[in-house]
């Protein structure tokens, strides 16, 4: 099944046709630019197209008050003056003759997607539309939107095709306000954005648009305003708030279906942003999307003003939609203080609503909900400086190619197992030349180990050659092939490996305290181990057969210490008698693909067998299944990962919750 792509040229035939500073970054051009960069790459081919249609009035009273779609059903025959007058009873927006026909196939284009999605034509896509749609309102244009293409997407899929719940990922740079208004008392809709705010000194300067807004009577606690106080936010900044308030949200309101909200004008170089993030973050923030709800994802363009920033940045989402491997991010550091001060303040004005952030030990939230940054002298001195070089080009680097290997996945498999359907499975002729293998002689009892362990290696000799992506072997004994595995690449110089292990079992302490190895247990062995900068054990005394204590470590602990990393090779391994349950391992396998460019080796032990067809299948991209609603971890498991959290966030800095006390 593939991806959707939707476009239509006539959505860039209309233009700003007066003097209007607010709104002249608006320009058809972003959508050419758009679609001209999914050509240049190669993309637009790989897409499956849909053709666009007009929404119906139907689909957009679903939204939107009878009077205002009148209102606008006019605009096509007015003149210039009419139109000027008509513009001005909204705010940052401008009519043209044309731009109602495109305002209807811009909804039509969202509801096509969602369609395709459904119906199971596509496992997901991407709309390039305009005019956007996240600042439009029942009755009311704003912010270049005219309807509100995502929330009429969201209510369709709802009656449409009874979709239960539904979670709307607003990772535009401004508040979809038009979004949130829309679903404030609705729990069915979970609505994520976040924006720059600058303590409401940016535009929509909405007291709305802040942290502690959370939704109205049933639906309190089902929107998450992320309010970011200063411009230059990064990459860690982004990372950080999808790892310890998005993703953990997200995967216990278990959405059927995921609506993004995709503008770009959260990435460098936008000058209505001013952030700093580089277009492969959206790279991330789409995969680490693609596990919800089945893989049925659907983003929808809204803003986005730099033309080369767009480009990139749109041709990242697709190509993660379409599969390909994720690049690394390097120079992750931890995120600034003021995205710590908003984190903080979040988590805290959730915790009430959502189990997974119950245990947060940030500050207790009497001390931070009326906090506000002065400015101080110094501060306003930074201020005026941001605000110099914010009128300088910002320059980046084109993002790397991200080359899909000729195999995604092999395998390596005793001769009575049947090779999962697509993997290619590594016999006799890829036998390594034993020279290169350096093995004790203690670790070869087994039957054949040796053949095994030669295939294995195989296996990453062709994985570093990127002939192959990703790889799984069943291995008679998994400690021991770990073991080896871990000797033989940490030979090499700048090998690092992510090694996630996953149940109990004895790491041998040479790989703990070798450097070139992060080591990742989580267990449920009761015996308290000392960790280390390099080696985390994750103790999970009542919940090793719970998916939610589970996730929970993988989003604060795993992910975030990944990224920081940044390994070349990741190693997961799921020791004989682990009793994590099969869904959330496969979550595991299918997030850990954030990392080292798809460079997974799974070892499973030999009578793990029922094991190897779903975890395959993840390798091979095909999304993990819904875990349903998550209950809470038990409590004692949920402060043990906070505690974990707060011992380490020293070294690792993307552990980080909170701002520190001074400084
Ligand atoms: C969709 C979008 C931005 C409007 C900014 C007006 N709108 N100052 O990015
Ligand atoms: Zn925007």
């Amino acid at each position: 099944m593939g991806t959707a792509l939707i476009y239509d040229e006539e959505m860039t035939k209309y233009k700003l046709l007066w003097v209007d500073p607010a709104c002249k970054i608006e320009v058809p051009e972003r959508l050419t630019a758009s679609h001209e960069a999914l050509v240049r790459n190669g993309l637009a081919d790989r897409c499956v197209s849909l053709p666009v249609r007009e929404a119906v009035d139907a689909e957009i009273l679903l939204v939107h008050s009878e009077e205002y779609l009148e209102a606008v059903k006019q605009t096509p025959h007015m003149t210039l003056e009419d139109l000027k007058e008509f513009t001005l009873q909204y705010g940052d927006v401008y009519f043209h003759p044309n731009i109602y026909h495109c305002a209807k196939l811009a909804v039509g284009s969202a509801l096509q997607l969602v369609d395709g999605v459904m119906m199971g034509k596509v496992k997901n896509g991407m709309a390039l539309v305009r005019p956007p749609g996240h600042h439009s309102m029942r009755s009311a244009a704003n912010g270049f939107c005219v309807f509100n293409n995502v929330a009429i997407a969201a209510r369709y899929a709802k009656q449409k095709y009874g979709v239960k719940r539904i979670l709307i990922v607003d990772w535009d740079i401004h508040h979809g306000q038009g979004v949130q208004y829309c679903f404030e008392d609705d729990p069915s809709v979970l609505y994520f954005s976040w924006h720059r705010y600058e303590h409401q000194k940016f535009w929509p300067h909405l007291r709305d648009s802040d942290y502690d807004i959370v939704g109205k009577g049933d639906g309190a606690g089902f929107n998450i305003n992320v309010p970011w106080n200063k411009v230059g936010m990064e990459n860690s900044d982004y990372l950080s708030v999808f790892c310890h308030i998005l993703l953990p949200v997200a995967y216990e309101f278990c959405p059927d279906l995921v609506l993004v909200c995709a503008g770009f004008d959260s990435a460098i170089g936008d000058p209505e942003g001013k952030m700093c993030a580089t277009p492969e973050i959206f790279a991330h923030l789409t995969h680490l999307l693609m596990n919800l709800a089945g893989g049925k994802l659907c983003a929808v363009l809204e803003g986005g003003y730099n033309l080369t920033s767009l480009g990139q940045s749109v041709c990242q989402t697709v190509q993660s939609l379409l599969g390909d491997p994720l690049p690394p991010l390097t120079d992750l550091s931890g995120p600034c203080r003021s995205a710590l001060e908003s984190l903080q303040s979040v988590r805290a004005a959730h915790r009430q609503h959502w189990s997974c952030l119950k245990h947060a030990v940030d500050l207790p939230t009497s001390e931070i909900s009326t906090k506000r940054v002065k400015l101080s002298g110094e501060e306003a001195k930074e201020q005026a400086e941001e605000e110099q070089s914010g009128t300088e080009e910002k320059i980046w680097a084109e993002p790397l190619k991200r080359v899909s290997p000729p195999v995604c996945s092999a395998v390596v498999l005793p001769d009575d197992v049947v090779c999962p359907d697509a993997c290619e499975r590594l016999g006799s002729a890829e036998e390594l030349n034993p020279h290169s293998l350096i093995l004790k002689k203690d670790f070869l009892k087994d039957d054949d180990p040796l053949t095994a362990f030669s295939r294995v290696f195989s296996l990453i000799e062709r994985m570093k050659k990127n002939e192959i992506r990703n790889g799984l072997a069943l291995v008679g004994d998994v400690t021991m092939a770990m073991t080896c595995v871990v000797q033989h690449v940490a030979a090499e110089d700048n090998s690092r490996i992510l090694l996630v292990c996953v149940g109990n079992g004895n790491i041998p302490s040479h790989i703990k305290e070798d450097g070139k190895t992060l080591v990742v247990q989580i267990s449920c062995e009761n015996t308290v181990e000392q960790e280390s900068k390099y080696y985390v054990p994750v103790c999970l005394k009542k919940s090793c057969t719970d998916s939610s204590g589970f996730l929970q470590s993988v989003f604060s602990v795993l992910l975030p210490l990944g990224y920081q990393y940044n390994p070349r090779l990741v190693l997961l391994v799921r020791t004989p008698g682990s009793e994590v349950c099969d869904g959330a391992w496969l979550q595991l396998t299918g997030l850990l693909q954030s990392f080292a460019q798809g460079h997974t080796l799974v070892l499973l032990q030999e009578d793990d067998k029922a094991c190897v067809d779903p975890t395959a299948a993840v390798l091979l991209g095909n999304p993990a299944p819904p875990l349903g609603q998550l209950q809470a971890s038990p409590t004692e498991d949920a402060e043990a990962v906070e505690r974990i959290r707060s011992r380490l966030k020293d070294d690792w800095k993307l552990l980080m919750t909170a701002a520190p006390e001074n400084g």
